[in-house]
């Protein structure tokens, strides 16, 4: 398996719809694999394609804790196929925002469709904490970040920050080659 880079905003790439895959086939079932090596190591608690620079419509996800077992799930093509009314709000981070974070509100339960790792299609409901981070990873496959829910201020702030960071890393990476 690979740890694969996590592209960084503001980057274009992060800003690009991904296109659905045609069929799970070992190439796109290694690339899940490799997602999620990358997640677990980051770490994070979800990965989209886009993040990794493959604009393709693939997912991975796992919300399980540090001391429970891994329960990985991967997703090809997913669909929100139903929303609840009811709203939550909950703090969110991004692999690709590093150390910012937002109070995001979107629906508190959903239903899904997506082939899974084996090809198959799965259909299932998902709330609380996963049903937020499905919804934060969907939003990636569209070009979209938890950011642009935020007022223009808030996500200016945020961007700027980011690009400082951006800087900082380039000289030290610079300096680390001298
Ligand atoms: O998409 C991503 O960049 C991954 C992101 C997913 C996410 C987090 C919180 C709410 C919605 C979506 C992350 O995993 S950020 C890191 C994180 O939340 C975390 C890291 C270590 C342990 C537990 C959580
Ligand atoms: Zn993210």
């Amino acid at each position: 398996m690979t740890v694969l880079p996590i592209i960084l905003a503001p980057d274009p790439i992060l800003k690009t719809k991904a296109v659905p895959v045609q069929t799970v086939d070992t190439k796109i079932s290694q690339l899940m694999k490799d997602m999620l090596e990358t997640m677990y190591l980051a770490p994070g608690i979800g990965l989209a394609a886009t993040q990794v620079g493959v604009l393709k419509r693939v997912v991975v996800i796992d919300i399980s804790k540090k001391d429970q077992l891994n329960e990985p799930i991967c997703m090809a093509n997913p669909e929100i196929i139903w929303s609840s009314e009811e709203k939550v709000t909950r703090e969110e981070g991004c692999l690709s925002l590093p150390e910012q974070y937002g109070e995001i509100m979107r629906p508190d339960r959903i239903k899904l469709r997506y082939i899974d790792e084996n090809n198959e299609e799965v259909v299932r409901e998902a709330s609380g904490l996963l049903a937020t981070c499905i919804q934060h990873e969907l939003d990636h496959l569209q070009g979209i970040l938890f950011i642009d829910y935020l007022s223009s201020l808030k996500r200016n702030i945020i961007l700027r920050r980011l690009k400082k960071l951006k800087k900082i890393n380039v000289k030290t990476e610079m300096n680390k080659s001298r």
